[in-house]
């Protein structure tokens, strides 16, 4: 991904879009080229393979990461040697469904540009035909618009951590089913069961970290097909919810927030200061949680610096 310091260049790029809108300080253009890709992935801690559809491969595709008013100048590539057409629905974008989302053929690509006007968690996904399909083999993934600043409403985080939760269905050439809610056997965080969870899982080797009492950040996206998350921290209670990411949503002390199919939202949990804990974050949904909608936040001193900063908030 490039990024290009905006002013009087990323204008001139942008040509067709109104650069008066555009606070001619600060708003950038961000090139993001993605690749549909038809390739197995690894959807357990065992090493279980699954004949995917991907964006670059992995399951879920990368962390896209913008600010308000930015420009991103985005193309989806689909090699010829796929077999399916694929396209691209940012939730972010304000456009033309005909056009800017429409499926490209195996062998052709779209390019297409969009203003990211309102700061949030946004999912993204592929809306071929049949889109129950192309979600629940993987692809989808999350862009995150920051706000132009922090504030009190919306504080500057010690950590931040993404996770996307979807459902996995062993038979992936049965939409049929997929539309129906039959034949999922479990649920995956980032694209694996129990992901981060070495409780429920002994194969698990990751888990969220941070130190007692700093303030962890999760960007959380519903990518299940059919079903609900009852999104909620054992042993913990979220200090905020932002519904849908923005800092003008903000709900203090909640227990469990309810994120449909399709949606996002940011959740702040600061642990006790005073001593180590541990919180199991979980879609309180049981049918999901016992299934692989698991994952463990250890809150102690000797949390690895490097976990939940800079490029680290999605954990591969
Ligand atoms: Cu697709």
């Amino acid at each position: 991904m490039k990024l290009f310091k905006t002013g009087i260049l990323s204008c001139a790029a942008v040509a067709m879009i109104a650069c008066s809108a555009v606070p001619a300080v600060f708003a950038k253009t961000v090139k993001v080229t993605m690749k549909a890709m038809e390739n197995d992935v690894v959807i357990d801690n065992k090493g279980t393979k699954y004949p995917a559809w991907t964006y670059d491969g992995a399951i879920p595709g990368r962390v896209v990461r913008v600010t308000e008013g930015d420009i991103v100048d985005f193309t989806l590539n689909n090699p010829k040697t796929n077999k399916n057409s694929h396209s691209i629905d940012f939730h972010a974008a304000e456009v033309d469904v005909l056009n800017e989302f429409a499926a490209v053929k195996p062998g052709e690509s779209k390019h297409f540009i969009f203003k990211a006007r309102r700061a949030g968690v946004y999912m993204y996904h592929c809306g071929a035909n049949p889109m129950v399909q192309h979600i629940a083999r993987g692809m989808y993934g999350t862009i995150i618009v920051d706000p132009k600043r922090y504030s009190k409403a919306y504080p500057k985080p010690d950590r931040e951590y993404v996770l996307i939760q979807s459902q996995y269905f062993p038979d992936a050439e049965n939409y049929a089913a997929m539309l129906e809610n039959k034949g999922w056997t479990n649920a995956l965080i980032n694209g694996k069961i129990f992901n981060y969870d070495p409780v429920h899982d002994p194969n698990a080797t990751k888990v969220l970290m941070a130190k007692p009492g700093e303030r962890v950040r999760i960007f959380f996206i519903n990518a299940n097909v059919n079903m609900p998350v009852a999104f909620h921290p054992i042993a913990g209670i979220w200090d905020r919810v932002y519904v849908n990411g923005s800092p003008k949503n903000v709900l203090y002390d909640v227990q469990t927030y309810g994120v449909p199919v399709a949606g996002a939202s940011t959740f702040d949990i600061v642990s006790p200061a005073d001593h180590a804990t541990n919180n199991a974050i979980v879609d309180h949904t049981m049918s999901a949680a016992l299934r692989g909608a698991i994952t463990v936040l250890m809150n102690r001193p000797d949390a690895d610096p490097k976990l939940g900063k800079g490029d680290n908030i999605l954990l591969r």
